[in-house]
């Protein structure tokens, strides 16, 4: 019985922190070789509240799960600005 209602809990728990995750596409134009992607995922790694990184060296995006909560969209693209990559959120308006 007892078991039973912590993984009921845990369960809980994980169904509240997937909730909490967010996912955005940046353009990262100059992405040139096959060892950019690389640089990319370790310095987007690195950003408090980052879950994933995907890069798609084809279309020059990658795809980061963060936690809004601990990161942002300025951080991201700070964090690949800062490793050499200059991105962009993807679609966005042009300012
Ligand atoms: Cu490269």
């Amino acid at each position: 019985m007892r078991k039973a209602l912590i993984t009921a809990f845990i369960t809980i728990s994980l169904t509240a922190f997937a909730a909490s995750q967010q996912t955005i596409v940046l353009d990262v134009p100059n992405m040139t070789c096959p060892v950019c992607p690389i640089t990319i995922k370790k310095a987007l790694k690195r950003v408090p509240g980052v879950e994933d990184a995907t890069v798609n060296y084809d279309k020059k995006t990658v795809t980061v799960k963060y936690d809004p909560e601990k990161a942002s969209p300025a951080a991201l693209i700070k964090a690949t600005t800062d490793a050499g990559f200059p991105s962009s959120t993807h679609n966005a308006p042009k300012s």
